[in-house]
């Protein structure tokens, strides 16, 4: 009955949009089985969940310069075994509306006002975790200018909280400003620089033994890529935090390398290594924070598809290979080797939430996790996702107890029109 609903409301939409208009859907289906993700069987994980998202984009351009962009979306899951069903579930709501104003290209500038996705970069600090059901985003103004060949990106934002059967609103206590810069210093290579700052009125919680608290905290950090040098693509990132935590001074940073080698040879194979570092507190009893704080990443991308990591208090070590054997088909082989800065602070979730709070003289060895994808695009409108993951329980989880294995199987189709 629904579909049908649907397919009435786009024949009365195509019908209404006349020039100027323009209108989209993207409809995901997403099926999960979890199995120890908490690393015990003791407490029984999600068996099977069925996830179901529909995006419904509008746009109106006003002029060539002046447009309006409204995304509806509606983020459902099936029956859960146990837990709690608010990370996965909003029904009808809005993520986007914004006005637009400028030309970045022809004018120089472009003017966002409004609720909007927003990604810096690789996604790597800000992201709209795309992986998710109800996925991420923000209230707020972004400026965008080109000034002496730099590509500036400023921004004051609020993310919104997802509440299902209430309209979302911004987070009013959490405001996030920052500038982003960057610009192509060679033909192949790329500089970014930046300086981000989160003012909170409320607490904001890291793991049990560095606590929560306000933060006026600044994060100054560079990107510098190097793209198809020789076949070579090359990543070093580094940031570093300061400012106050409550009584305390923030001292953090965190730290990326990657390089990969694209063999231009039979199935387009590419092989890359990967060093994440993001610093944990060593001392709860000291004047220092020294976790680093992730703010709002999409964190999946990086630490392992099982989100049990994230760039906090964390050494993960990672091997990427990916293989192209056709033109619309991606596999993934890719393994990493997740270890705690210090066993002092907690292990992270990718959502930033601590799962273990570790303890002096503990090891540092969370475990070992692979990764295996199939990507195919069948054409424009339908593409799908095949994963599994297996994550093997080191020292550190085995010594708090966390004993078992865990795995991750999904199945996820895409389809746009
Ligand atoms: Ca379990
Ligand atoms: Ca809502
Ligand atoms: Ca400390």
């Amino acid at each position: 009955m629904k579909f049908f609903n649907l397919l009435f409301f786009l024949f009365f939409s195509f019908n209404l949009f006349s020039e100027g208009f323009s209108f989209s859907v993207q409809v995901r289906y997403r099926f999960e089985y979890m199995e120890d993700l908490d690393f015990t069987s003791q407490i029984n994980d999600q068996e099977g969940i069925n996830l179901l998202r529909t995006r419904f984009s509008f746009g109106y351009n006003f002029s060539k310069d002046l447009s309006f962009n409204l995304q509806l979306q509606d983020a459902r899951v099936g029956s859960l075994a146990y837990g709690s069903r608010t990370s996965y579930e909003d029904s009808l709501d809005i993520r986007q509306a914004n006005f637009s104003f400028g030309n970045l290209k022809e004018k120089g500038f472009n003017l966002k006002i409004g609720r909007m996705e927003f990604k810096l970069a690789d996604e790597r600090l800000v992201g709209p975790v795309d992986w998710s059901n109800i996925s991420q985003f923000f209230d707020g103004i972004n400026f965008n200018f080109l000034l002496g060949g730099w590509d500036f990106k400023t921004f004051a934002l609020r993310k919104v909280n997802i509440e299902d059967g209430n309209l979302n609103k911004w987070d009013k206590k959490d405001n996030f400003f920052g500038i982003f810069t960057d610009k192509k210093v060679t033909n192949w290579h790329n500089l970014s620089l930046f300086l981000f700052y989160r003012d909170t009125e409320k607490p904001i919680a890291f793991g049990p033994n560095v606590g929560s608290d306000y933060l006026k905290e600044y994060t100054l950090g560079l990107y510098f890529e190097g793209k198809d040098v020789l076949n070579f693509n090359y990543l070093i990132f580094g940031a570093y935090q300061f400012g106050d935590f409550g009584e305390k001074d923030i001292k953090a940073k965190a730290f990326v390398f990657n390089l990969n080698y694209n063999f231009p040879i039979k199935l387009n194979p590419s092989v890359g290594i990967e060093y994440n570092y993001g610093s944990g507190d060593k001392n709860p009893n000291d004047k220092k924070r020294e976790t680093f704080d992730n703010l709002y990443p999409t964190g999946h991308k990086f630490y392992g598809y099982m989100d049990r990591a994230s760039l906090q208090n964390l050494k993960d070590y990672a091997l990427i290979l990916n293989l192209k054997p056709y033109k619309n088909t991606n596999f993934g082989i890719h393994y990493h080797i997740i270890n705690l800065d210090t066993e002092m602070d907690a292990l992270y979730l990718a959502s930033r939430k601590p799962l273990i709070q570790g303890e002096k003289g503990q090891a540092k060895e969370v475990g070992g996790e692979l990764d295996l994808t199939v990507n195919y695009k069948l054409n424009e409108n339908l593409s799908f996702l095949i994963g599994y993951s297996y994550f093997n329980v080191g020292k550190f989880l085995r010594e708090n107890e966390r004993l078992d294995d865990g795995e991750y199987f999904y199945f996820q189709s895409t389809v746009n029109f």
